[in-house]
């Protein structure tokens, strides 16, 4: 049900500045779009009872052309997203390296809306595909609207805007029969990739439990290019933007993913809108990692390179400031589907650098507004405006909403007093960063972004085992989709350069020979160019790994917002239940009581205890961790509660049991003494289980018939 804006846990200027536009019916008659009041919506105007329908019905008319007309084109890219309000804050002044506003003064809270997304599927798509997962944060400033269009993922597969079109053709559903839906594992992407070496590094990535996040409140955030920042002084340094998770970064398993995706597809969505319905408000921390000019051309690679990363061991991230969402939409399509963002969304105190993906991005954003909603006037959309007033001297078009007033609509003029007028730098005018520029006209590429290994390595390196046995299953799944066996050997080629173990493990899934290291088959460039200066050139790296790329390195201290199934039947023991719930309650997780069927069940001394989910209903790859309290009998013979914990201890989840009487009828009964499994324990190992999220050690050893 829609908020009444009188329900809103908290305000902001944006809110406050949205507020005009909220609609409610409540207590209201029902009207036609011209605000006459309707006597009969039930039917239409017709000739006799028994019709015809009359053209004359304008009722019936307007209704239906509007309900004709009620969806846009999704996006192209990011098309199923889900979005929220918040705040953001900075710890402490940033005068040092920037005069953007908003980073100034740790005592103002600017309003943010952020769009989670995932980038292949359609708008309808599930939540849990393998994929990349857009965050995109719109700051409403003082300064105008600052928008960070950023991805889960710091780096990115291509090097140079003009190659997207293809990269997205390529992972899209193929075009001949629209097959298969927000999943990378077909031919075309791999064909793509196979023959694009610049996008091994992404690769890992996407290949990596990344990919799968367990929520979107649990994972990272990036800007991925590198931008500028721009002090009161003019001096400029480099600068790339970081969001860290409080809840720390957690992933689930492929096969739970896959299965999760049939049982609820809107699995992410629901847990980021229950999450700030119950006030568990998601947070992240905003990191910098800043390059002074000077030692722009000090690593070995180079910063305008969106497919390389700056290690945190060598430039660490400092953490500046904090968002917190604390809102949902009042309505999904004015808010989710509307928002617009743009990387050109900028204020004073940042800027662009010259990475060529970033450049292209700078186009393509505006321009597909344009076609999804419809009008240069989208900026006037609830949502897309700025709090900051807007006065230009731009005019009509589609859906203008704002009436000017006055004379003149252009500049200079005499006649509107010379207004609006230009801003000084000193009175907040935006001014580009004055950098150097003198070169060429060229359709090329820098040498120095030539090398497409030396992180791919670094990343797959950098991870724990239970990780690279991830990379290596995702390839095996991803490449063991592919028909095409070129396309596989490509493929297989080419992670020879990253690791030869890795290589020859996704050979061995495939049932294919080992390569022999191979050079890869490079065609990013014109017709021409001369092949050698495309060829990989490998940079040696300063260190050979990076612990702030592994997800295990994540702080794990916390079971805020889990998800605990509790399985019982009649006859339960009531007490031990209850102390465990508490507890849990009290560590701010959230307990589900599951049962062979819905309303209540009774307790061994009669009481009836409300069950949330029943087994037809709940479904273990929902849950983090599961509690079988005392008694059980009744779900002895109940397949769906055996299969509930077999799947738990295959997903590796933490499972706590008052005692063993179920656990024997499972998979687990051989397994009892496994890390996270607890028999009879007090509540506070079976939190510590908890946090940990996963004991992925299992994985190998296991073979569950789940
Ligand atoms: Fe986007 N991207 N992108 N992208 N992108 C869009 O804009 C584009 C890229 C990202 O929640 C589109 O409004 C080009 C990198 C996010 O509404 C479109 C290139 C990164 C979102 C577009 C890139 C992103 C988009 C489609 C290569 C991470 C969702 C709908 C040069 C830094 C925004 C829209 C939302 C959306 C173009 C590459 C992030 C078509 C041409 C790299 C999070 O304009």
């Amino acid at each position: 049900m829609a908020k009444k804006p009188t329900e809103s846990p908290s305000s902001n200027k944006k809110l406050d500045e949205l507020q005009p536009d909220l609609k409610s019916g409540a207590g209201q008659f029902m009207t036609t779009d011209q605000g006459l009041k309707i006597n009969d919506d039930n039917n239409s105007l017709k000739a006799g009872e028994r019709g015809a329908t009359l053209l004359e019905d304008f009722i019936l008319r307007e209704k239906i052309t509007h309900f004709d007309h009620e969806r846009i084109p999704e996006r192209i890219v990011h098309a199923r997203g889900s979005g929220a309000h918040g705040v953001f804050q900075v710890y402490e002044s940033m005068a040092k390296y920037t005069k953007a506003g908003f980073l100034q003064d740790p005592s103002v809270q600017t309003p943010v809306f952020v769009r989670f997304s995932t980038v292949a599927g359609f708008r309808g798509s599930t939540d849990l595909a393998r994929d990349v997962r857009g965050f995109s944060v719109k700051f409403y400033t003082e300064e105008g609207n600052y928008d960070l269009v950023g991805n889960n993922m710091p780096v990115f597969f291509i090097q140079d805007a003009i190659k997207f079109p293809d990269l997205i053709h390529a992972v899209k559903p193929e075009p001949h029969n629209e097959i298969p839906q927000a999943a990378s594992a077909h031919d075309t992407f791999w064909d793509f990739i196979s023959l694009t070496p610049e996008s091994m590094h992404m690769i890992m990535w996407a290949m990596s439990d990344r990919a799968i996040p367990r929520s979107l409140r649990m994972m990272e955030g990036f800007g991925i290019h590198t931008f500028r920042f721009i002090n009161a002084k003019g001096k400029s340094c480099f600068v790339k933007f970081h969001w860290k998770p409080l809840l720390g970064m957690h992933s689930v398993a492929w096969d739970e993913a896959q299965k999760i995706s049939g049982k609820n597809a809107d699995f992410h969505r629901q847990d980021l809108w229950e999450a700030i319905e119950t006030g568990a408000f998601p947070e992240w921390e905003f990191g910098i990692q800043i390059v002074p000019e000077e030692d722009e051309h000090k690593y070995p690679f180079d910063l305008l390179d969106p497919t390389k990363l700056i290690p945190e061991e060598l430039v660490p991230v400092m953490k500046i400031g904090k968002m917190t969402l604390n809102r949902n939409v009042d309505n999904f399509f004015a808010e989710t589907e509307q928002v617009a963002f743009h990387p050109g969304h900028l204020v004073p105190g940042i800027d662009f650098t010259n990475d060529p993906l970033l450049q292209g991005r700078l186009f393509s954003y505006t321009d597909t507004q344009l076609s999804r909603l419809g009008s240069p006037n989208f900026h006037e959309i609830p949502i897309n405006r700025s709090i900051n007033p807007v006065h230009n001297n731009q005019r009509d078009g589609h859906m203008r909403q704002q009436i000017n007033v006055g004379k003149s609509s252009y500049h200079p003029n005499s006649v509107g007093g010379g207004f609006p007028q230009q801003a000084k730098v000193s009175e907040g005018g935006f001014t580009t960063y004055e950098e150097r520029i003198d070169a060429r006209k060229v359709r090329a590429r820098s040498k120095s972004f030539m090398d497409f290994f030396s992180q791919a390595t670094l990343f797959f390196n950098s991870q724990s085992e239970p990780e690279q046995n991830h990379i290596i299953d995702a390839l095996r799944f991803e490449l063991g989709k592919v028909e095409t066996v070129a396309i596989r050997e490509r493929m297989v080629g080419l992670l020879t350069k990253i690791n030869t173990t890795l290589a020859s493990k996704v050979a061995e899934g495939l049932g294919m020979p080992v390569p022999k290291p191979q050079e890869p088959l490079n065609q990013s460039y014109g017709a021409d160019a001369n092949p050698a200066d495309y060829q990989d050139q490998p940079q040696k790296q300063s260190i050979d790994k990076s612990p702030a790329l592994s997800m295990a390195n994540s702080p794990k201290d916390t079971i805020k917002t889990r998800q605990i199934a509790v399985l019982a039947a009649d006859g339960v023991d009531g007490n031990p239940l209850k102390i465990m719930k508490t507890a849990l309650l009290a560590e701010g997780a959230q307990c589900k009581l599951i049962a062979p069927h819905g309303g209540f069940i009774k307790d061994a001394k009669g009481e009836a205890i409300p069950v949330d989910m029943s087994f037809l209903t709940a479904a273990s790859v929902i849950f983090d961790a599961v509690y079988i309290p005392a008694g059980t009998k009744g779900l002895l013979d109940n397949a769906d509660a055996i299969h509930f914990i077999n799947e738990s201890y295959r997903h590796c989840k933490a499972i706590a049991a008052d005692d063993d009487t179920l656990l024997q009828e499972t998979y687990v009964a051989k397994k009892l003494a496994t890390p996270g499994v607890l028999v009879g324990k007090i509540p506070k190992d079976f939190i510590h289980a908890i946090a940990q999220h996963r004991f992925w050690e299992r994985e190998k050893k296991d073979k569950v018939p789940a």
